[in-house]
């Protein structure tokens, strides 16, 4: 005879033994199963540092940022037809869906032609840069310039957008790291991404690759330059996205210093 209490035992058993299939969410190929193979961004040390005047006067820290995947899976942005920043127009912007591949063959490497299926998230929104002349994913970095005695942020240049490529290689000794580049296009639907092993650089001569310092005082500071800042991206490891240089303003320019910040 079974009792009360074997009953509700025998109840939780099969919803214990039911759990492990029900949870598992299906991807975008109807599959189950298998890990994600995540993207990881950080930001690499700036080059270029120079001194620069606008037509309007300002005082202009230009340096040129680079922006790599280290992790095991691409960065992958599918542009979605639909007015993303919600200002009643729908052809200024895309809803950007970030596709994290799964591992079908559970070798912890991203191979495209094997580990096709994914599971796709909304990350932010494509919009159209006009002084670029092409798609950017919407806040993919920021630049700060931090008093290195109180800490405080004295001059920054936030959101800044980037169409996402695969334009240098730093890193072709990365587990899956393809030998040629996959993404590049920056057009109104193209996929935009960061293969496993590469980077991309916005140089110092593009506009926009600034921090405004008019009126900042000489001396030494803290120039802090984040990847993917409002974590838009889910990524292996959130803790590496920004880089920290230190640096000197003189009446003369700016100089790279060697101290840690
Ligand atoms: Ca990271
Ligand atoms: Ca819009
Ligand atoms: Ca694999
Ligand atoms: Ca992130």
């Amino acid at each position: 005879m079974t009792s009360r209490f074997g009953a509700v035992a025998s109840l939780v058993l099969v919803v214990t033994m039911a759990a492990p299939s029900s949870a598992l969410a299906r991807h975008d190929d109807g599959s189950r199963g298998g890990a994600p193979l995540l993207p990881n961004i950080t930001t690499l040390q700036p080059t270029g540092l120079r001194m620069d005047h606008s037509n309007a006067g300002a005082r202009l820290l230009r340096f040129s940022n680079t922006i790599a995947n280290v992790g095991a899976g691409p960065i992958e942005l599918q542009p979605r037809k639909e007015d993303c920043n919600g200002d009643g127009n729908p052809a200024n912007d895309r809803t950007a869906i970030q596709r994290i591949y799964i591992d079908a063959d559970g070798d912890g490497v991203y191979r495209r032609s094997v580990d096709r299926a994914a599971d796709p998230r909304v990350a932010g929104c494509f919009e159209f840069s006009v002084a670029h002349g092409h798609w950017h994913f919407h806040d993919f970095a920021d630049y700060q310039l931090v008093d290195l005695t109180s800490g405080l942020v004295v001059a920054s240049n936030d959101k800044v957008g980037f169409c996402l490529s695969d334009t240098l290689h730093p890193y072709p000794g990365v587990p899956g790291s393809p030998r040629h580049r996959y993404y590049r296009g920056c057009r109104r639907n193209s996929v935009q991404g960061q293969s496993v092993g590469f980077a991309d650089i916005y140089d110092w001569y593009v506009y926009g690759q600034w921090i405004d310092v008019t009126g900042t005082p000489n001396g030494d500071y803290c120039l802090v330059t984040t990847a993917d800042p409002a974590n838009q991206l889910l990524e292996s490891d959130e803790t590496d996205n920004a880089y920290s240089q230190q640096i000197r303003l003189t009446a003369s320019g700016v100089v790279p210093r060697a101290d840690p910040c």
